[in-house]
């Protein structure tokens, strides 16, 4: 595997945050470790909670990289098959979500610069680790969980960071390949929802589908009495 930089920094308000700072110094293959985040992001401006005990990094790439929702989709799988590996029961939920056991366990914030043409990329990842789900608020508690609640023991965070940027740098070799058709695969078998009843809620609004297929950009293809549809932004809830 090609060598990312590691920096770890013991507070940090996001790793995203600090990780465009980065780029405009020029760094081009780095990874920045938090072991705390205070004001940890999620998408549309939503709050990341990232207390002590969780893996809270992001990844930081200049080049020739894919656009944030593919990205989004290959980190995705990454943090699959590493969860796997550590022997949870790991789930994908598009766009961005790794479940185990139904509840969240990590969240997913991919984004990118285009200044003069696409300058950079960075994968926000967070995973919910060794703390329990009583150190988040109240209501999110019922659905996430930790991989302290999951396991019942802690695990080694650089073990696991290892592994996941291990995956990732596989994934992208699989890409640069021409292979977005197989990730697209192991993603969909991974995530059990194709061919399943989803809602999904784009600007507050809730509409029921049949999830078919994720397209080439990594966006969601669903259908509703026949009529096919492409969701590329908002969330996706599965019926109970
Ligand atoms: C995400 O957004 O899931 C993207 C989260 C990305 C976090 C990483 S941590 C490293 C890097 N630095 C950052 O600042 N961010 C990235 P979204 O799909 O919008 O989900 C956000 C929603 O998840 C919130 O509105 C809450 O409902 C819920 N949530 C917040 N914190 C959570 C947690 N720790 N575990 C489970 N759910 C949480």
């Amino acid at each position: 595997m090609k060598k990312f930089e590691i920096i770890t920094k013991q507070t940090l308000e996001s790793t995203n945050v600090y990780a465009r700072e980065l780029a405009k110094s020029g760094k081009r293959r780095v990874v920045i470790v938090a072991l705390e985040q205070t004001s940890g992001k999620g998408r549309m401006k939503r709050k990341w909670y990232s207390p002590r005990g969780g893996l809270w990094f992001s990844v930081l790439l200049k080049g020739n990289y894919p656009e944030p929702q593919r990205l989004n989709i290959l980190a995705s799988l990454a943090v699959c098959r590493a969860l796997k590996k550590a022997g949870l029961k790991a789930k994908l939920k598009w766009p961005n979500d790794v479940l185990v056991n139904g509840r969240k366990i990590c969240g997913i914030l991919s984004e990118a610069s285009f200044a003069n043409g696409l300058e950079y990329v960075m994968m926000g990842i967070g995973i919910n680790c060794n703390f329990p789900v009583s150190k988040l608020p109240r209501e999110l508690r019922k659905g996430a969980t930790t991989t302290l609640e999951e396991l019942g023991k802690p695990l080694e965070l650089a073990v696991l960071l290892d592994s996941i940027l291990k995956e990732l740098d596989r994934l992208l070799t699989v890409l640069r390949n021409g292979g977005f058709s197989r990730i697209k695969s192991e993603w969909k078998k991974n995530s059990g929802i194709i061919g399943k009843e989803v809602y999904a809620i784009r600007s507050g609004k809730r509409e029921k589908f049949i999830a078919m297929d994720l397209t080439d950009e990594g966006f969601l293809l669903v259908s509703k009495k026949g009529k096919k549809e492409i969701v590329t932004e908002g969330d996706i809830r599965i019926p109970l």
